[in-house]
């Protein structure tokens, strides 16, 4: 295990000729789209990063998988991968059948010859693979394997025909083999790896370091760039802060790759599993650390693994994984020297400074200063790109309330002072311009206009994605559209609900557009507050009564309301 053996590993991958005749093939085989993580599986499974898997998980493979972390066979593999599908195409699908697997633009990738089809019980999957109830919604690959992944599962070898095509750092990209390729032209022998999902700081750069040094090996920073925690630093911004980081090292020492793996976050049985995959790439020596691919906190705000659990369940199958545990060190700053010592190791009587990632986050948000001894200035300046200043970030402004009830004036005022201010683009979306504009097909039937607000909600959240400022202004009339509207884009960044809450009465008795008088006469049908529903928001950031009060004042309240939120600067 001292030295890796670096002689290349089996791919599923068939000849050119093959490849192309089971391309024309595929024409009339049944057609699965797969999904974004079943893409990252294949993708592993074709170049043999998980070797030695031939192919999605049969059912026995998976029962003893989840029952006891190996195949039918005996091998040690902790985590089923399952091609999980729906109901109605697994009913076309009988065994023997073969099967074309397409990526998310219909290009076929593989090849899977259904060797079994099978309902799991996924209570049992979570609680054996992930140790936790099937309830317990907090951990991400138990609500995705209620919530997401399909009914049935297909099992059975897979032929490969080409790897899921990468646009972005294609360089840095590289299969088990390329890597044993790679490794071997440079007379690599002991290799440590490092696995991440998080953009890496001063203290990583440490530890990694040490790491290496200690065990006589080169470095290998391996991190994830398939799918990890949502809620993750997006790749993008974490390959551009790695490649800041990488120039740290001293030269030829450590190279950095991407792997496109998706995280299941099961702790202990996924750092095995990391094991493996990191072996396959012929590497020798893996740092595990405190909590190693944790999810957080459980439904009782506790974490779901304890924090030697994986170190515990990598040291007992350390032989079998066939590549050596190396101890993550915690390592802290030690402000009186200048310099980063393992937490155990601190000098008496000096003091260590630390910044939670809790505590970075808000930092960042609020545009505070992240001290040099922290982070690298070139990774700190590619986070605030990516997360700007809660002042310098996009957000929308959604007023509701009836017809005339001085939505769109009040809307087009605070536009206009957001404007004065300068510093971010500011798009108003009208009720009654959007339905000119965007909407021209809709009437005012529930179904319409919840399409309606829906298309507004959308607009708004690319907005507020690209940091503008949205201001919407239609009735909205329905609580559960809203909400849904509000998610779409807290996704991006803040959501304002402003309930405009002139009474029926009020805007009746001003009828600035006749529309009033014509719906009492039923010349116009379903109209809110007369002949149809206005649910009052129960939980709008702000309330604006208006009557008696005047415009300017009432755009003045929202722009107090989005200063206390910190979304503009006094
Ligand atoms: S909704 O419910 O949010 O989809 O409505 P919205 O897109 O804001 O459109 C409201 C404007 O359309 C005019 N109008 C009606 N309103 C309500 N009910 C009915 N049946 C109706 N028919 C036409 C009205 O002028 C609304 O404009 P505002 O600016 O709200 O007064």
């Amino acid at each position: 295990m001292s030295k890796s053996n670096l002689a290349p590993i089996p791919e599923l991958f068939v000849s050119a000729d093959e490849a192309q005749r089971l391309k024309v093939a595929a024409g009339d085989m049944p057609s699965w789209d797969l999904t974004a993580r079943q893409v990252c599986d294949l993708e592993l499974l074709m170049n043999g990063g998980f070797y030695p898997l031939k192919g999605f998980n049969t059912q026995a493979d998976y029962d003893n998988v989840v029952e006891n972390m190996r195949l039918a066979d005996g091998t040690l593999w902790p985590m089923p991968i399952t091609l999980d599908v729906s109901e109605k195409f697994a009913e076309g699908v009988a065994p023997g059948t073969e099967i074309a697997l397409r990526d998310a633009e219909g290009v076929i990738l593989a090849v899977m010859t259904v060797s079994d089809k099978w309902v799991p019980n996924k209570a049992n999957e979570a609680a054996k693979v992930f140790g936790y109830g099937a309830d317990d919604m907090a951990h991400p690959a138990i609500a995705y394997l209620h919530n997401v992944a399909g009914p049935v599962y297909l099992g059975g070898p897979i032929k490969g025909l080409q790897a899921p095509v990468h646009y972005d750092f294609k360089a840095r990209r590289d299969s088990p083999n390329e890597l044993r390729a790679y490794f071997r032209k440079l007379g690599w022998e002991k290799i440590v790896a490092f696995q991440t999902r998080n953009p890496l700081h001063r203290a990583h750069q440490e530890l990694t370091f040490r790491a290496a040094k200690e065990a006589q090996a080169n470095l290998l920073i391996h991190p994830v760039v398939g799918m990890t925690k949502p809620g993750d630093v997006d790749h993008f911004t974490r390959v551009r802060c790695y490649e800041a980081v990488l120039d740290k090292y001293p030269q030829s020492t450590t190279t950095m790759s991407l792997l496109n793996l998706a995280m299941r976050m099961a702790g202990p049985r996924e750092a095995v599993w990391h094991g493996l995959i990191r072996r396959n790439h012929g590497v020798t020596h893996f740092i595990v650390g405190r909590d190693h691919a944790g999810p957080g906190k459980n439904s009782q705000g506790k974490d779901f693994y304890g924090p030697y659990d994986a170190q515990e369940l990598f040291t007992k199958y350390e032989e079998e994984i066939g590549v050596k545990m190396v101890d993550f060190k915690h390592m802290v700053y030690v402000q009186e020297r200048d310099q980063y010592y393992p937490a155990n190791e601190v000098p008496e009587g000096c003091t260590v400074l630390d910044i939670s990632g809790t505590e970075l986050r808000r930092r960042l948000r609020e545009g505070l200063d992240i001290p040099a001894w922290f982070s690298f200035p070139e990774v700190v300046a590619q986070l605030r790109k990516t997360s700007p200043a809660r002042d310098k970030q996009g957000f929308t402004v959604f007023f509701t309330g009836l017809s005339g009830s001085g939505k769109s004036t009040i809307a087009n005022a605070l536009m206009v002072k957001l404007m004065e201010m300068g510093g971010r683009p500011v798009t108003i979306l009208d009720g009654d311009v959007v339905r000119k504009h965007l909407s021209s097909e809709l009437g005012f039937s529930k179904e319409h206009r919840d399409i309606n607000i829906r298309r507004i909600g959308y607009v708004a959240s690319e907005i507020t994605k690209n940091g503008g400022i949205a201001i919407c202004a239609p009735i909205a009339p329905y609580t559960a559209t809203r909400r849904a509207v509000r998610e779409m884009i807290e996704a991006y960044g803040a959501f304002i609900e402003v309930h405009v809450a002139t009474s029926v009465e009020e805007c009746e008795k001003r009828d600035r557009k006749g529309l009033y008088k014509l719906a009492r006469e039923g010349k116009i049908k379903e109209f809110t507050g007369i002949s149809d529903p206005y649910e009052v928001p129960t939980k709008a950031e702000l309330v604006l009564e208006t009557a008696g009060v005047d415009v300017d004042h009432c755009a003045h309240q929202v722009i107090l309301k989005l200063e206390s939120l910190g979304l503009i600067k006094a």
